[in-house]
């Protein structure tokens, strides 16, 4: 029996059997601890389905593999070169290509599209952001869901929380939140006051965990000062909850063994970092770290206490706001950013002034449609590599159960740059796979990462695990009412009422970002007035884009939805950064709607 693991991002890195038999089949690996034995529709049909780019192309002529790969090279000889990479594939061996760049003095990116300002929140807390083991979600009594959409980006968490007592705080009422005990269908942005208010009231009837904090988190004193600056009438009122809601929450936190599931959700804003500090703060406040069945679980550091190969130094620009026209040569690898990254506006202009625009991938896309030079990716069947996970703790070794005559992996295809170009340095494939391989912890056949902890804090914070936990002293907002939207809205034509709408802009469950199905939907709530199938023209302060009305009464009222796979989605989001941790922040906006007449 032959095994792999599941290379899209996501939360589960699910662990694949391939069936013996002619045809090429797979199914889930029930004896895997992370996954139930089952797939997603992703790999049940949609991978399966999507047609793969199988030539390369040189200005839209197809041309052999020499050939592009030649003028991949003559490309690389410009005086500037950037590597753009995103997160179509999740193995390790993306990276080998940092080596390339490394020699060839060429730059990378730095911060994220996806998670890096929540990261940077934890980090300012707990000092590293450890995987809090599935184990421990297990043991809880209360799972709070925190902006995570869990049916559908992290299904494979579901029988781990079965049974237990359950929080959902989210704008949407998702499917995860109708089966809920309690759901917080709070207005968007809000979930750093919603932390502060839970730490606040906590210390008020005396439930916080003076005995851990004492031992772990000394500082709690200021913390309670810093949550009695806040005041509780109005910013309840701001949040859309009422002071029973926070009472009946309580009942849920008091005393018992509780794991927040955190999700992406609540960090798309330029405050991201400082909502998980204070959700972090939160959990201290009830000493939910390093105890059985407690902890804050959200998208952990899959590389901590890996010594990377593909780690090197060069110069590095912002992922979330790359000024790709500086490079005379930009070599995009599994990514979309004509796409996926926000201000689509800006990136096109951006990408159009490249000379050489690269791009490696395995579909068409918005991206590969402005590429000079196209060049076929082997996808994870097709190709060895490791799969970390940034949902759990498990690892597995990928490998090859397809062969295909389309496309070059990563690896080969930096094989050919470095003999092209007389580089050294670069060792086997297969070196580099082992040396993953041996930094994992082993539980029986099963890899782990190798700072596994069954109780991680229990020691302490930080790398050595010698540190305090700091608390959340500072919140520094610059968005509401900013003077930006206020003067937009004044200059508009089309003046809007008050009909201003917050985007929310989460995963969808028929595509993996902008791979597989693509949506032309927005999700208007019935209130709104729009009609089912209708066109709206939908307006933000950075560009504007028609989409189909979708009515939807579980978003709530005052919101908009466009999932990320939907075709013209970041024309209306701001390229801004996240104040820590240099993120992409997707709803950082507010939108208007326009009849089409
Ligand atoms: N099917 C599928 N699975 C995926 C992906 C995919 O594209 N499709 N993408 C993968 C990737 S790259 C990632 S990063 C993960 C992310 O997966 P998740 O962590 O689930 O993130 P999102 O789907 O972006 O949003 C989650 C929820 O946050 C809610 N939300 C929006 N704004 C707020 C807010 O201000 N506060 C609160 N409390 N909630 C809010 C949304 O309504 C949504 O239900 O999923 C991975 N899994
Ligand atoms: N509006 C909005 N925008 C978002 C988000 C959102 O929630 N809302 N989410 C953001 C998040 S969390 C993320 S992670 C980003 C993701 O954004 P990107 O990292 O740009 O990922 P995708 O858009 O899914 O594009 C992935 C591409 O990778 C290619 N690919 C797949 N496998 C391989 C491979 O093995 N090798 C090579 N060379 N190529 C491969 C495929 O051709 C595919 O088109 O999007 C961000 N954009
Ligand atoms: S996309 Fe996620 S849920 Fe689906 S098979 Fe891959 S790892 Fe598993
Ligand atoms: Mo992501």
């Amino acid at each position: 029996m032959i095994k792999t693991a599941c290379g899209l991002d996501c939360y589960d890195a699910c662990s694949i059997v391939v069936e013996e038999g002619e045809k090429f089949k797979i199914k889930g690996d029930s004896s895997h601890p992370a996954g139930n034995g089952a797939l997603c529709s992703h790999l049940n049909k949609h991978i399966f389905d999507m047609p793969r780019i199988e030539k390369p192309t040189i200005d839209g002529r197809e041309v052999e593999f020499q050939e592009a790969m030649d003028a991949v090279c003559e490309a690389f000889k410009a005086e500037s070169s950037l590597l753009w990479r995103g997160s179509g594939n999740f193995g390790v061996m993306q990276e080998v290509t940092n080596l390339f760049m490394e020699k060839l003095g060429g730059s990378l990116t730095r911060g994220s599209l996806c998670d890096g300002a929540g990261d940077a929140g934890i980090s300012l807390g707990r000092g590293v952001n450890r995987t809090l083991p599935l184990e421990q979600v297990a043991k809880a009594d209360t799972i709070v869901v925190w902006g995570r959409n869990l049916t559908v980006t992290n299904a494979h968490m579901m029988p781990f929380i079965e049974g237990k007592k359950l929080v959902v705080i989210d704008p949407v009422c998702t499917a995860i939140a109708k089966k809920a005990d309690l759901h917080l269908q709070i207005q968007p942005r809000t979930d750093y006051y919603v932390a502060i208010m839970l730490a606040r009231f906590i210390f008020m009837e005396d439930s916080e965990d003076v005995v851990w904090m004492e031992e772990f988190a000394s500082e709690y004193e200021d913390f309670y000062d810093y949550t009695r600056e806040h005041r509780i009438k109005a910013i309840l009122a701001y949040i859309g909850v009422t002071l029973g809601d926070m009472g009946e929450m309580l009942e849920y936190l008091r005393d018992q063994k509780v794991v927040f599931l955190v999700g992406n959700g609540v960090q798309k804003y330029s405050i991201g970092s400082y909502t998980l500090h204070a959700i972090d703060s939160l959990a201290a406040t009830l000493g939910l770290f390093g105890k059985e069945g407690c902890g804050v679980h959200y998208l952990s550091n899959s590389k901590l206490g890996f010594d990377n190969p593909f780690a090197v130094k060069c110069d590095t620009v912002p992922k979330a706001a790359t000024p790709f026209s500086e490079f005379e040569t930009v070599l995009v690898q599994g990514g979309n950013p004509a796409a996926s990254m926000p201000d689509s506006n800006r990136v096109e202009k951006e990408l159009e002034g490249v000379k050489n625009l690269i791009y490696f991938g395995l579909y068409e896309n918005e991206t590969s449609k402005m590429a000079k030079i196209v060049i076929p990716a082997k996808n994870f069947f097709e190709k060895e590599d490791v799969r970390l996970s940034y949902g759990h703790q498990y690892i597995e070794k990928m490998n090859q159960v397809l062969d295909s005559d389309i496309g070059i992996s990563e690896y080969d295809f930096t094989k050919i740059l470095f003999d092209t170009f007389g580089f050294d340095g670069l060792k086997s494939e297969k070196e580099y796979i082992a040396f993953w391989l041996e930094q994992c912890e082993k539980e029986g056949e099963q890899y782990c990462s190798p700072v596994y902890q069954a109780f991680p804090y229990a020691k302490g914070f930080g790398a050595d695990e010698e540190d305090e936990f700091e608390f959340i002293e500072e919140y520094d907002d610059d968005f509401v009412n900013t003077k930006r939207f206020r003067k937009h809205r004044k200059e508009s034509k089309n003046k809007p009422k008050d009909e201003t709408y917050w985007l929310l802009s989460p995963k969808s469950g028929k595509s993996l970002n902008t791979q597989f199905i693509r949506s032309n939907k927005v999700q208007l709530h019935p209130q709104s007035g729009y009609s089912e199938g209708e066109k709206v023209k939908v307006v933000s302060p950075y560009g504007e884009y028609v989409f189909i009305v979708k009515l939807n009464e579980d978003i709530r009222a005052g919101c908009v939805m466009i999932t990320s796979n939907t075709i013209g989605v970041n024309r209306l989001t701001p390229s801004i950064l996240s104040q820590e941790g240099e993120n992409a922040c997707y709803q950082e906006v507010k939108v208007r709607l326009e009849k089409m007449i």
